[in-house]
């Protein structure tokens, strides 16, 4: 009997995968006439980190590294064993790249301006939430790594600008699999970790959020404290048949509406004018993806990215997913703004 023929691809003529780090160098020599490749190197960093943070996640209920500290950070949140080493990895990786010059996360109360190697060619300003979600840790649940990094004019190391502003923005969701999706500016691409080669693949292009979705996602434990055009809104898509899921973990969350559709929203409530998300490493960088994705990131009062920030922690209502959806609930909160008579929603 003859052998049945090979249907092994030889490994030579099988596509090289498209690793995060050549995707990095590509769009960077693309995009810069300077020979620079700081950027690439810097959202390496990120990525490297996120590996270290991930295999963290993974053993953490083996390491003791479970719970809080005993610490409340600024937010005037309980500080997770697992926020200060995301944080601690973050810190060690960037501040050693060329052209980090000044760092801001979550986890710290003022920026960080770093004392390394002089910048070459562009100087950055990298924003982080390192662990956005950790109270899902103790219980399994999906957390993640935010980011956005804008260029830095010498002598403007401290100056924060408005999210429009970023050169590069991203996250990293540590769930089944760890994925890290950003953007650039030109679109949004999408990798996913192979253990095999601890590298991050790619697994989307180009990606597109659809114009219209069938989710909601908001605590909806604050409903009674939300402003009435959000609660009108939430009562349509209840009758038009929406689902309702909430992760409890931005990141989460809207991973699921970048993917499937459908709107995540913070709102503000009487307690919280500003809602409970910071503009400048939760806000500004999923504003820019869902938008660079073909969606909207609005404050109720206007596009997030527009905002011009006045301080490192400051908050502000977040309406991120797909145009029609926050179009919709824009749609809302203005028809209140004019009943009212006043621009307060
Ligand atoms: P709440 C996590 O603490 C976080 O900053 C975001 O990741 C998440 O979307 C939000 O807060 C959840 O807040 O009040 O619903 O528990």
């Amino acid at each position: 009997m003859a052998e049945p023929a090979s249907v092994v691809v030889p490994l030579r003529n099988r596509p090289a995968p498209q690793t995060l780090q050549n995707h990095l160098l590509a769009a960077e020599r693309a995009a810069r006439t300077d020979g620079s490749r700081s950027l690439s190197w810097i959202v390496s960093a990120i990525s490297s980190a996120s590996k270290v943070i991930a295999a963290r996640l993974r053993t953490a209920g083996l390491d003791g590294n479970l719970g809080a500290v005993g610490e409340v950070n600024v937010q005037g949140e309980d500080q997770q064993a697992l926020d200060v080493i995301a944080d601690e990895v973050l810190i060690q990786e960037l501040q050693a790249r060329e052209g980090v010059v000044v760092l801001g996360s979550e986890e710290n109360d003022d920026l960080i301006v770093v004392d390394g190697p002089p910048a070459q060619g562009c100087r950055y300003a990298v924003l982080f939430d390192p662990l956005d979600g950790s109270s899902n840790l103790d219980v399994g649940g999906s957390v993640g790594t935010i980011f956005s990094i804008y260029e830095v004019a010498p002598g403007e190391e401290t100056n924060l600008q408005a999210g429009r502003r970023q050169v590069a923005a991203g996250y990293v969701l540590y769930g089944p699999s760890t994925i890290f999706v950003m953007t650039l500016g030109d679109g949004v691409d999408m990798f996913v970790l192979d253990p095999a080669i601890g590298n991050y693949v790619r697994a989307g292009e180009k990606v597109r959020i659809p114009r219209r979705g069938k989710i909601y996602s908001v605590n909806e434990a604050n409903v009674e404290g939300f402003p009435a055009g959000y609660r009108r809104f939430l009562d349509n898509c209840r009758r038009q048949g929406y689902g309702s899921r909430y992760a409890g973990a931005m990141v989460a969350d809207v991973h699921r509406v970048l993917l499937k559709g459908g709107v995540f929203l913070y709102p503000p409530t009487a307690l919280a004018p500003n809602g409970k998300l910071r503009l400048m490493y939760e806000a500004n960088p999923m504003a820019w993806l869902v938008e660079q994705a073909g969606g909207r990131g609005d404050t109720g009062s206007g596009d997030i990215l527009d905002v011009e920030p006045g301080s490192l922690h400051e908050r502000v209502p977040v309406i991120l997913g797909s145009p029609q959806d926050v179009a919709a609930l824009c749609a809302e909160i203005a028809r209140d703004r004019h009943s009212n008579g006043n621009g307060n929603a």
